[in-house]
């Protein structure tokens, strides 16, 4: 493969989908050379297969607001890739998504999904509903409206949908409840379903505490521990919840988070209580992190800002693609920074991981950082094929020993010269060899 050409090629086709070019040049670049190492490859063309979804559907969501108003929005599917199993990842509903958003997520999907060590293939859809200021009615009514239509893509054995930003618990429960009303049956065709309905402990926190146990294995094979350090988080999400909770268990010191209004800096550190309130920040449904600089004393509030300008050992942008820029990058690494772990899907622009990489800074890209939400998503599938429910002790365990994995994976094909781990490297290139070698062996289709 020649990485340049196929670039310009693609973006001949897709001109403007900026995201997903984004994603896939990282990944052929990192891959490049090992890929070269097999004319077999080549010969079945497997790059260019891998870079197009499989199919994609885009339909129209209708719905009626509280008001009794007509509200209309797009919903789509990328089904990008199943040689290693059913089709598998999120929905996100913001109004940000698009195409090229939808797409660079489900390229991703492929190779995180690979990691996992699970039998799961890649997708993504979701909708450009924006979920801000909704009542749960209006809520209840999109997701039923955007199943309608989405049922009959989906399977147990074909394509799993779960959560992504804007679809936690509640969503997930009127997605379900809808899709087993069509389809007349009950079957583990979602993940992140409740407890009550064939949901799995732990998937809830599974993103963020796989997160913590990755960034622990980096810090114990650089010969550092988690034990003491500062952590700058952002977003205030199920994931930035998620690793807060289990970073602060760990005895690390969670000292900010964000949302779209700014950055809140608590110097004392995150607790249980604190920790707790996120939730009901979330719950709120008005996107702000501000509130929480009122309701703790000692916290502030900085509008507009981010907080990788905050002193820390560690950083773990929780919120959403492209948030840690190449300024913010020098920022950290100036102030010291030890880990970047991104748990947010290609949270850091290319620029910020060029300057982490030359600076030698341990940097944890999202798809082996954050696969433990999916790999947990995979545990539920298990479970519910079982029709079986495992104890948390069960899940937590089995969720550690994949995200162990998924480290050795990186150490194993990440590992440079001079002794540097290049993370991304590492799972781009473990991640991409299976699903090449899986799609070689089943033919050209
Ligand atoms: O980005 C992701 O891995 C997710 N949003 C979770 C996907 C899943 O199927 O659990």
């Amino acid at each position: 493969m020649n990485v340049k050409n196929l670039m310009a090629e693609l973006e001949r086709r897709h001109p403007g989908e900026n995201e997903y070019l984004q994603a896939v040049r990282e990944v052929l670049t990192t891959v490049e050379d090992t890929y070269n190492r097999h004319p077999e490859f080549e010969a079945a063309r497997i790059a260019e297969r891998i870079v197009e979804p499989d199919r994609s559907f885009t339909f129209k969501v209708v719905w009626v607001d509280d008001k009794g108003e007509v509200q209309v929005n797009t919903g789509y599917r990328f089904q990008f890739n199943n040689a290693i199993g059913p089709y598998k990842g999120g929905l996100r509903f913001h109004p940000s998504v698009n195409p090229s958003i939808l797409k660079f997520l489900g390229f991703e999907q492929i190779f995180k999904n690979a990691l996992t060590t699970l039998p799961m293939g890649g997708a993504k859809g979701g909708s450009d509903f924006n979920p801000k200021g909704k009542s749960e009615h209006e809520v209840m009514r999109f997701c039923q409206a955007f199943m309608t239509e989405l049922w009959r893509h989906i399977g147990p054995e074909t394509d799993v949908p779960a959560g992504d930003i804007g679809v936690g618990g509640r969503e997930i429960g009127y997605l379900y409840g809808m899709y087993r009303k069509l389809a007349r049956e009950n079957t583990g065709v979602l993940t992140g379903k409740g407890m009550t309905y064939g949901g799995s402990l732990i998937r809830p926190e599974a993103t963020g505490f796989g997160a913590v146990y990755f960034l622990k294995q980096m810090l114990e094979t650089a010969g550092k521990q988690l034990e003491g350090k500062t952590i700058a988080i952002s977003g205030f999400g199920n994931v930035a919840w998620g690793a807060a909770k289990k970073a602060t268990e760990l005895g690390a010191k969670v000292v900010t988070i964000s949302g779209p209004d700014g950055y809140i800096y608590d110097e004392a550190g995150l607790d249980e209580e604190k920790i707790a309130y996120m939730l009901e920040l979330r719950a709120s449904n008005n996107d702000v992190v501000e509130p929480y600089a009122k309701r703790f004393a000692g916290a502030k509030f900085f509008a507009g800002r981010k907080p990788w300008e905050v002193k820390v050992d560690i950083a773990m942008p929780c919120a959403t693609q492209n948030e840690l820029g190449g300024e913010d990058a020098k920022m950290l690494i100036a102030n010291g920074v030890q880990v970047v772990a991104e748990v947010s899907n290609m949270g850091c622009r290319p620029e910020a991981i060029d300057a982490l990489i030359e600076a030698k800074i341990l940097y944890g890209p999202g798809k082996a950082v954050n696969a433990g939400g999916v790999a947990t998503s995979g545990l539920e599938m298990t479970q519910n094929a079982q029709k079986l429910n495992w104890t948390a002790e069960e899940v937590d365990a089995r969720l550690h020993q994949i995200m162990s994995s998924i480290h050795a994976a990186c150490l194993q094909y990440g590992t440079e010269d001079d002794g540097y781990i290049n993370y991304m490297k590492g799972a781009n290139i473990a991640g991409f060899m299976k699903v090449a070698h899986s799609m070689l062996e089943q033919g050209i289709l």
